[in-house]
């Protein structure tokens, strides 16, 4: 298949993209098209649908009406990277796995492959969907509402590699490491997870995201996915994991992907002493139609999207068109796994002519219920208020 998506270029445009990338220019078009160019000439890339965020390392977000079906396609789905996208020879591939009994064991793909395969049908979101909505702002990629990607991931349970090695009782964390490296001063992209998350059977080293090896934006030719937790936690392009007694000290453990346990005023710092490491997703829902801002005619409107918990269930969603003053059920789709998200939709008439907000608030099994208001915190993780969109109903 090539690279860029039926639907979005003509095949004429298409081939002429294949033709000038042969005749050496692609370096021109790469700036043209940068989503579809990251990843070369083979296998389908992301979609130019997406919004890029940053070009190099690549920052792809899924516009949220792209957001409308249980599985989101692998070249609609987001990407997150902190760094340029690795080169992997496969021949050449190993997973190295340090700190346990038998250490230096080394496994090739197919070594992998010979384990039993495990599924797992998986959201995935990044920490800082949703940071381009705080106020005061926050730097960093400005995320609005669609780093979040619900997919199915296929691999082998990481707690059978880890018996390979031979886990220790001193052994409290995993460190992972992708095969990706730091540019210029930056440091590299190392994440620790406790032991207890990484031999849950439910935890996966995945070789497939939807039916097809991983594609290389999302971490080809393996990547750890740790269900119901953070994406920053799912690292990809994996390639060396050690058993060990504490937690990575380096930049991606130590100073992000935490968040202060207590109240912080907006724009205020925390206090170091009260950073958590950030583990399970919140409760939250996004609203993928209608768009901000359309307009109806008098009428049935309906709006769905998108509802997930992280390790929780999702039990309900309930929308508003009076700014809160009451909330209906909307009907929550068929399609559901432990892990991933609910589709839902709810279908109003509005009484009379007007402006309006939609809202949507999803409910977990745990009680949490998303918040009208957002906390704050200094780094703009974990954004999950009451989602909205503004319609307009004109006269008949
Ligand atoms: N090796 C490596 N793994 C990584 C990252 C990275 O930069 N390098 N980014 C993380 C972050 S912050 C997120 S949100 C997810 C994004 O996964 P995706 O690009 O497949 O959507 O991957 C995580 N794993
Ligand atoms: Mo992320």
């Amino acid at each position: 298949m090539n690279f860029l998506s039926q639907d979005t270029l003509s095949p004429s445009r298409r081939s002429f993209l294949k033709r000038a990338g042969q005749l050496g220019v692609a370096l021109g078009l790469a700036k043209a098209f940068p989503a579809a160019f990251a990843l070369g000439q083979e296998g389908s890339g992301p979609s130019v649908k997406l919004i890029v965020r940053s070009e190099n390392p690549q920052d792809l977000e899924t516009p949220p009406e792209l957001l409308d079906s249980w599985i989101t396609p692998n070249d609609l789905f987001y990407v997150r990277s902190h760094m340029y996208t690795p080169k992997i020879s496969i021949g050449d591939w190993r997973l190295q796995i340090d700190g346990g009994a038998n250490s230096n064991l080394a496994m090739t793909l197919d070594d992998l492959r010979r384990l039993p395969r495990s599924m797992q049908t998986v959201t995935l979101e990044c920490s800082g969907n949703g940071r381009a909505f705080y106020d005061p702002p926050i730097a960093g990629a400005q995320w609005e509402k669609g780093a979040v990607g619900n997919a199915r991931w296929t691999g082998v349970r990481l707690s059978d590699v880890l018996h390979r090695a031979g886990v220790k009782p001193e052994s409290k964390f995993l460190t992972i490491d992708g095969a990706d490296t730091p540019m210029a001063k930056m440091p590299d992209f190392i994440r620790s997870i406790p032991m207890e998350k990484a031999m849950h059977p439910d935890t996966l080293l995945a070789y497939e995201m939807n039916g097809e090896p991983i594609p290389i934006p999302h971490g080809y030719p393996l990547r750890l996915i740790v269900p119901g937790w953070t994406g920053n936690n799912c690292v990809k392009w994996v390639t060396h994991l050690t058993l060990t007694d504490k937690p990575d000290e380096g930049f991606f453990m130590k100073t992000a992907y935490k968040k202060p346990n207590i109240y912080v005023a907006p724009g205020g710092s925390a206090d170091p002493s009260t950073l958590v490491s950030l583990t399970a997703l919140a409760v939250k829902s996004v609203i993928t139609a209608p768009k901000d801002g359309a307009q109806f005619k008098p009428g049935p409107v309906t709006a769905t999207g998108v509802a997930y918990a992280g390790e929780q269930d999702i039990v309900g969603v309930d929308v508003s068109t009076d700014l809160g003053r009451t909330w209906k059920p909307a009907e929550l789709g068929k399609d559901k796994a432990r892990y991933a998200w609910r589709l839902w939709r709810y279908t109003w008439t509005a009484a009379e002519p007007g402006s309006f907000l939609i809202m949507s608030r999803a409910k977990d099994s745990s009680g949490r219920v998303q918040p009208m208001v957002q906390d704050w915190n200094p780094s703009g993780y974990l954004w999950n208020v009451v989602d909205r969109v503004r319609v307009t109903i004109g006269k008949a």
